[in-house]
């Protein structure tokens, strides 16, 4: 099965590639369009929907660093408000193992092209067995919360958009602002504007969600959205903490 196509995305090319790092450095977000090929997005939504029924869903608040509260500050400080995540999401070992999703994140090329695009010398799975492909969903009225994410990158691509809703939002460069909370606060209180990235399914979505405050709005009708991360560290042996993992899906192992 071909699953990039590389007609319209030439990964291999040192052309194709600086264009898509200098887009990628000038906004902080790269929307491949159409980057898989139709029979990989079909056979994986397939995948996909047929195990949502095992998602896990935490039904959590947390703040936008996602770290724990913070008593010493006050009740409105941007480590103690809370916003809700209540998308769901399935494990690596919940991905069969002859998912084109595996192919994909293995993919010597396609490695070496996100290599080139998001300027790091070395590109490794997870340790842990729960984080490397995860497949999330937000059915009708769920979502993901403002957060700021603790990887520098994010990879991802959209498998079913919902009908309404699940629209991607963000601020750039909110945690590097020396007014930090202040920006933070005008956003969570839906006082400023935000941008959204607008990406369908099939496309490829890199992103840097560690400095650019960003949430995915709740699901309008009774289409999940469906949604793929593929997640990389450029370090070898990293894996999520126990309290990361019973947090994130629910249990360790
Ligand atoms: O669902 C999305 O489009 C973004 C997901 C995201 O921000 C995350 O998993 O940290
Ligand atoms: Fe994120």
């Amino acid at each position: 099965m071909q699953l990039i196509d590389t007609g319209t995305h030439p990964i291999a090319t040192d052309e194709y590639r600086s264009r898509c790092r200098a887009a990628l450095r000038q906004h902080g977000a790269l929307v491949l369009e159409q980057f898989f090929s139709p029979e990989m997005i079909e056979r994986s939504l397939a995948d996909a929907v047929e195990r949502e029924s095992l998602a896990f869903f935490a039904d959590s608040t947390h703040n936008v660093w996602l770290t724990p509260p913070d008593p010493s500050r006050s009740e409105g400080h941007s480590s103690n408000r809370q916003v809700v995540s209540s998308k769901g999401l399935i494990a690596d070992d919940q991905v069969p193992t002859d998912s084109p999703l595996r192919n994909v994140y293995g993919d010597d090329a396609f490695r070496a092209f996100l290599c080139a695009v998001l300027d790091i010398d070395e590109i490794h799975p997870y340790a842990d067995d729960l984080s490397s492909i995860n497949v999330h969903y937000a059915p009708e009225g769920r979502e993901l919360g403002w957060h700021f994410d603790n990887s520098s990158f994010a990879v991802t691509m959209l498998l079913q958009a919902p009908v309404a809703g699940g629209r991607f939002e963000y601020v750039p460069n909110v945690r590097t602002d020396p007014a930090v909370h202040d920006r933070i606060d005008s956003i969570l209180d839906g006082s400023v504007a935000v941008e959204s990235l607008a990406f369908a399914p099939g496309d490829l979505v890199l992103f840097r969600g560690h400095d650019a405050l960003h949430r995915v709005t709740p699901t309008e009708g009774t289409t999940t959205r469906v949604l793929v991360v593929f997640a990389y560290n450029d370090r070898p042996g990293v894996g999520l903490s126990t309290s990361a993992l019973q947090t994130f899906y629910g249990r360790v192992d």
